[in-house]
């Protein structure tokens, strides 16, 4: 493996590398990744976002992780799109508790002429509310990848999920080309890219190795890199999939911080089922980004109460946007939320 600059982004990472990362011991991978991340960031700082499902459920795509999906029944309850004005009612909440960026997330194959204007209003009306926007909304074309951009979007997720190769055995309504496809398009417009993808669906590690490499050959790398682990839907193909042993999620993170060095990684999806200590160790992997709130697109997250109590536990601050600075009011409300919690711990002790 080359000893080289490691503040310096590289877009020529070979399979072999990436796999050597992989394969170190445990405490040198988290070692090199913590200084990676300590050349680039605030050692203590996540950011924060917050997640909406705009519109829910029968999704034509046949994603074998997705509650989603209309090719699966999982007892989800659809919705339309949802009305502007109580997207920016929730997006104002998110706000109040601390998120500064807002997601929101169709379950569409892509947007419809129809939908697409709304989608405008909501991104609009986030970013007045001061908060960075994110939309989720499947494949676009060249025109609304720019009609997104003129509504000022800052991010646009769209995930490749894990290696061509495995792509196949996952979804087969749609090819890794399309997504490549779109995530060029929206590249081209001017906004920022949040792509990663999952682990836990029975991947092997050279598919974890090739899906980091995919995302770390896009040049620039990808501002935002999501890395989820799967949530097992009852219902959907890979409700019983065998889970992944943690370590290897953790390093995961830790690998896809040293490719890509500038970018934020997210501890996405999958929270709800680990532990405090193994969030820690991504956190000290590198991830330093998170969904705060208390439900994901239709699955449930950790308590935000709870999260601000396990940020104050390890000492991390939300991270703040640099155009505006209310840290202040932040600090304020997470030191409220933990106050909040410590009384109702003293109450219920003393009751
Ligand atoms: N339909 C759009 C699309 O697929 O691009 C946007 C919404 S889709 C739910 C966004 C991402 O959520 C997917 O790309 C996938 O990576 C992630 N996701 C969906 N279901 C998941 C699950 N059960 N566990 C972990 N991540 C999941
Ligand atoms: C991403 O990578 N993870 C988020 C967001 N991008 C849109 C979605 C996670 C969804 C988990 C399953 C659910 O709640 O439906
Ligand atoms: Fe549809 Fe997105 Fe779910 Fe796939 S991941 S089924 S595209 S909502």
């Amino acid at each position: 493996m080359s000893a080289t600059n490691t503040n310096e982004p590289r877009y020529d990472w070979t399979h072999a590398e990436i796999q050597a990362l992989f394969d170190l011991p445990f405490t040198d991978l988290l070692f090199r990744a913590q200084t990676v991340h300590r050349e680039n960031f605030a050692p203590n700082e996540v950011q924060v976002s917050t997640l909406l499902s705009i519109k829910t459920g029968a999704c034509p795509e046949d994603c074998k992780y997705c509650p989603q999906s209309g090719h699966y029944n999982t007892e989800l309850e659809k919705e339309k799109l949802m009305e502007v004005q109580k997207v920016l009612e929730e997006a104002a909440l998110a706000k109040e508790k601390g998120a500064s960026r807002f997601c929101m997330g169709a379950a569409w194959k892509h947007p419809s002429e129809k939908d697409f204007p709304y989608v405008l209003e909501m991104i609009k009306g986030v970013k007045s509310l001061g908060l960075e926007s994110c939309v989720t909304l499947g494949t676009l074309n060249d025109e609304q990848a720019k009609r997104l951009s003129e509504a000022g979007l800052d991010y646009y997720n769209h995930n490749l999920d894990t290696s061509a190769e495995f792509y196949d055995s996952i979804i087969t309504t749609r090819t890794y080309q399309d997504r490549l496809d779109t995530l060029s398009r929206v590249r081209g417009s001017g906004i920022k890219l949040c792509c990663g993808g999952i682990m836990g669906m029975g991947e092997e590690q050279k598919d974890r190795v090739g899906l980091i490499r995919q995302l770390a050959l896009m040049t620039p790398h990808p501002e935002s890199v999501p890395i989820n682990m799967l949530v097992k839907v009852a219902g959907t193909p890979l409700e019983n999939v065998d889970d992944l042993d943690e370590f290897d999620f953790i390093r995961s993170i830790a690998v896809a911080r040293i490719v890509m060095p500038k970018s934020h990684v997210r501890l996405s999806a999958g929270r709800q089922g680990m532990s405090e200590q193994t969030q820690a160790l991504c956190f000290l992997a590198g991830a330093n980004s998170i969904f705060y709130g208390e439900k994901l697109l239709t699955t449930s997250n950790p308590e935000a109460n709870k999260d601000m109590m396990l940020f104050a536990k390890l000492g991390i601050k939300p991270e703040q946007r640099e155009e505006h600075s209310d840290a202040a009011v932040v600090d304020a409300i997470a030191a409220q939320v933990v106050k909040q919690e410590e009384s109702k711990l003293f109450y219920e002790a003393n009751a």
